[in-house]
């Protein structure tokens, strides 16, 4: 059966590069971008949208995140991205240390917007159901936990992001 989403928990890791600097400045929403061979590496069961998890940068503190998985409709870029607001202040850069997340569930689709108002009003209620969301079940909560964001748990290589331990459902 051909999956839509996909299976989540998914775990992800690899270096912060730089964007195109609009999250930050014209939505005040900072998002840290992967680089294409990240976003290449989702199965390809995995649908564009929103989705909500958790995050660590260094194999530090692990904090909520939210995430978009796409073309962005609002800016029309030409190629997809994956982009994670981490719901912690980190007053400085974060570009070229590694990011480590795990996907835990998705929101809604990517949409286009009328203004960047709405935009920035869907992101944060993103950010609310987010942080509501990853604190409703011991489930969500425990993945905080996960052995993947401590020290050395990237698979060895930093160049390498993987994985859900799932086997890609993919219409076989
Ligand atoms: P870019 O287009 O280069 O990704 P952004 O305006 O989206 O630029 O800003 C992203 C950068 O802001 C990240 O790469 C990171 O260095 C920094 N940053 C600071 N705080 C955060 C945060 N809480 N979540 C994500 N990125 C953050
Ligand atoms: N871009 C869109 O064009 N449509 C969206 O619905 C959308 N939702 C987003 C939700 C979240 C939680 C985040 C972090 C970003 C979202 N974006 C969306 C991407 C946004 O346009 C992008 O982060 C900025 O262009 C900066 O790169
Ligand atoms: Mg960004």
């Amino acid at each position: 059966m051909k999956m839509l989403l996909c299976a989540l928990p998914f775990f992800a890791c690899g270096r912060i590069i730089r964007g195109f600097g609009r999250g930050s400045k014209e939505l005040g929403i900072p998002t840290a971008n992967y680089p294409l061979e990240v976003v290449k590496s989702l199965p390809t069961s995995c649908q564009n949208g929103i989705y909500y998890g958790w995050a660590n940068v260094d194999n530090g503190e692990v904090y909520k995140m939210v995430m978009s998985i796409g073309w962005n409709p609002y800016y029309d870029n030409k190629e997809r991205s994956m982009e994670t607001h981490i719901l912690h202040d980190f007053n400085c850069d974060l570009y070229d240390r590694m990011l480590k997340v795990c996907i835990v569930g998705y929101l809604r689709p990517e949409s286009n917007f009328k203004s960047i108002e709405d935009l920035i009003a869907a992101i944060q209620n993103d950010i609310k159901e987010a942080n509501e969301l990853l604190e409703c079940s011991e489930e969500n909560m425990s993945l905080k936990d996960s052995s993947y964001f401590k020290a050395n748990a990237t698979n060895g290589d930093d160049k390498k992001h993987l994985s859900n331990g799932h086997t890609e459902s993919n219409g076989s």
